[in-house]
């Protein structure tokens, strides 16, 4: 309840930031995208991380007002790199259930996009599986006007949940993100469900994008099954967004 309630004052007091994590393609070297992640600097606690208190937004509501802070934070950001002659990355948002359950989510991304000035090309939302098992009509109809406006959408944690496959073709689903569980797993078993993954999305012509790479052996491995486009510690953890402009803009 405590923390609840100090979550209700964390957006006004402005203890929310948000870090980024490099997506980098490894055949080149290049950064291609960001993820936005959230944290909560704590008057008193410090930093909480976001598995602690995201379940507490989503079970409050309050996800809906802090994933559109998110949102806007994240693309004006973005629109900020660009403008200053930067490569034209990427930035990838997670978005919660409950968000979309709201029926003004479509509204919300296109005033967001219009405020800011960030071409929807650019914007990449995170799903997950749990989406997908939903599967009402309001998902569905969001999903496809978010895609018609030109935003990607990619599922996250790919693998972990309790969905079927069917969706990937019926639904506009660009990337698949393997989980860092699988990729983690790749170097003690012989890597069957990471390498499931890969074939099944070039199959579809999906992007695919491993998490969790923390070792170059990682990378070389995921290189050599053609999936080049990866994200982790071994590249770089989540990092202030002055952060990836010296490492990676300069
Ligand atoms: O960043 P890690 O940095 O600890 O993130 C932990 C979890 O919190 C991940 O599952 C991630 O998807 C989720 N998360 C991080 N930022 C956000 C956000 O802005 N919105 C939502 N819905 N989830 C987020
Ligand atoms: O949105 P998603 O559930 O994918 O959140 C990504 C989570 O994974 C965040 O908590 C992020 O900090 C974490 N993460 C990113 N790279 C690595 C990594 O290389 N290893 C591990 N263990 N976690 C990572
Ligand atoms: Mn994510
Ligand atoms: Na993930």
């Amino acid at each position: 309840i405590r923390l609840e309630n100090d979550l209700y004052k964390a957006l006004e007091n402005e203890e929310l930031t948000i870090v980024y994590q490099p997506q980098i393609e490894y055949q080149t070297k290049t950064i291609r995208g960001v993820e936005a992640l959230l944290r909560w600097n704590h008057p008193t606690k410090g930093m909480i991380s976001p598995d602690t208190f995201i379940p507490i937004a989503e079970e409050t509501g309050l996800i809906v007002p802090i994933g559109e802070w998110v949102l806007r934070e994240a693309c004006k950001q973005l629109k900020e790199w660009h403008q200053n002659g930067y490569p034209l990355i990427t930035m990838a948002v997670n978005l919660s259930v409950q968000q979309f359950e709201q029926s003004q989510l479509f509204t919300m991304v296109e005033h967001v996009l219009e405020e800011t000035g960030l071409s929807p090309e650019y914007l990449h939302l995170e799903i997950t599986e749990n989406l997908i098992v939903k599967n009402t009509e309001r998902t569905v109809t969001t999903m496809k006007q978010l895609n018609d406006l030109g935003i990607k959408l990619a599922i996250d944690d790919f693998g972990t949940g309790y969905s079927s496959l069917s969706y990937l073709k019926k639904l506009p689903i660009s990337t698949l993100k393997i989980d860092k569980s699988y990729v983690q797993d790749m170097l003690r078993d012989n890597a069957a469900i990471t390498k499931t993954i890969i074939t099944l999305a070039h199959n579809l012509g999906l992007e695919v994008i491993a998490e969790g790479v923390e070792t170059k052996e990682l990378a070389d491995y995921l290189s050599e099954l053609n999936c080049q486009m990866m994200q982790g510690y071994f590249f770089s953890k989540p990092v202030q967004s002055s952060d990836i402009m010296i490492k990676y803009f300069q």
